[in-house]
């Protein structure tokens, strides 16, 4: 065993959280991992095969690099292999995971991985986990980790910080690289993780014409940049603007009620990416819940309110609906007073139901993005 390789072991080494998460040990608090946003365990497809958006590259020399059943004791049950078959030259292959990731959401990002001998022999194989940020134009290496030791009983696991900034990059590719001098040697790996956590946060992600909503992050700039929904025709109006901390209001929604991804674009520095809040923002049609009082005379109609969500600043209209002799009709309710909290989307409306024959009637809600029914039946009495 060389000394790189012995300095590898007991600097990494196997680690237990999220191991210890999984076990589900219920008689103590125990700290879970971030949520991965991207991982693959090789499990899910037949040898030879990879995993969508996985590739299996020869770069040098005569590695072969594929993916293989149960290749070892501690890896139930496939991982991805490198292994080396053509002789003594330096053999290299990479495995390369396709989709480049859009990682402007999170940050404190790291790829985590299993490593695990192939083969017995002394000498120790390499992997090198690299990362792009020009999808896959040029690379950079992670870390170069020798792997020895005897295959069933040398399992290491590895958590590696990108580099530092590349949290808040566009976009992120992620490949290994198999390094390996001697026939027959190798390596599998397994379980590769990439977390993070949020860098940026909208409050609320979901609302109408003028939710006033929060987004929290980094890097936004000094000066008030620009915030569009993608695909959409919407407005959205910056009221304040710091380097950490937007608050905006949503002063034009399209139609339809759909969740758009938040696109973000700073003014300073010159030249910054816009980056993409890919959860984004629910435009919601209106939501009401709640009809008072359910009952009006018929001679003369009366006011009503409806309580619910997402009525929007912008007034809208309200109708009753019923079958008349020439089949449905509507019958406007002037509306007196149309209000949306602007962060909880709650809303009220007053509004004149007009006299009517006695009979129930369907109470409709309709604003720029959509219509709904008040699941209250407005019954008009003799
Ligand atoms: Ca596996």
């Amino acid at each position: 065993m060389n000394r790189m390789c012995w300095a590898a072991s007991v600097v990494f080494g196997i680690t237990s959280v999220a191991l210890a998460a999984s076990l589900g040990d219920s008689g103590r608090t125990v700290q879970l991992p971030p949520p991965p946003i991207w991982s693959e365990n090789f499990d899910s497809v037949e040898d030879p095969a990879l995993p969508p958006f996985w590739s299996s590259i020869r770069e040098s020399g005569a590695m072969a690099v594929w993916r293989t059943q149960s290749p070892h004791l501690n890896s139930a049950p496939n991982s991805f292999v490198f292994r080396a078959d053509g002789g003594t030259t330096e053999d290299q292959a990479r495995a390369q995971y396709g989709v480049a990731i859009n990682t402007a959401e999170y940050q404190g990002m790291q790829l985590q991985f299993y490593v695990f001998r192939y083969n017995f022999a002394t000498e120790g194989t390499r992997l090198q986990p690299l990362v792009s940020d020009d999808f896959g134009r040029t690379w950079q290496v992670l870390e170069t980790i020798e792997i020895c030791g005897a295959p069933s009983l040398d399992v290491q696991h590895y958590s590696l910080a990108l580099p530092a900034g590349w949290d808040y990059t566009p976009w992120l590719s992620v490949a290994f690289r198999g390094i390996n001098g001697t026939s027959g040697l190798g390596m599998t790996m397994d379980s590769v993780v990439l977390t993070g956590t949020a860098a940026q946060v909208l409050n609320p992600s979901i609302g109408s014409t003028g939710t006033r909503m929060t987004i929290t992050g980094r890097k936004f700039g000094a000066k008030s940049g620009k915030i569009a929904f993608v695909g959409a025709k919407a407005s959205v109006k910056a009221l304040e603007w710091t380097d950490t901390q937007i608050v905006c209001e949503v002063s034009k929604v399209p139609a339809g009620g759909a969740t758009y991804a938040v696109a973000i674009q700073p003014a300073l520095p010159k030249g910054t990416p816009q980056t993409l809040i890919v959860s984004g923002f629910t435009v919601s049609v209106p939501v009401p819940t709640l009809l008072s009082p359910s009952d009006v005379p018929s001679a003369t109609g009366g006011a009503i309110t409806i309580q619910g969500n997402y009525f929007g600043a912008k007034r809208g209209k309200v109708f009753l609906r019923y079958s008349g002799p020439k089949g449905v009709t509507l019958k406007a309710c002037k509306a007196t007073s149309w209000v949306m909290d602007p962060t909880t989307g709650v809303s009220t409306v007053l509004c004149t139901a007009p006299p009517m024959p006695a009979g129930d009637y369907t109470v409709v809600v309709e604003n720029a993005v959509g219509s709904a029914d008040v699941s209250d039946i407005l019954t008009y009495t003799p």
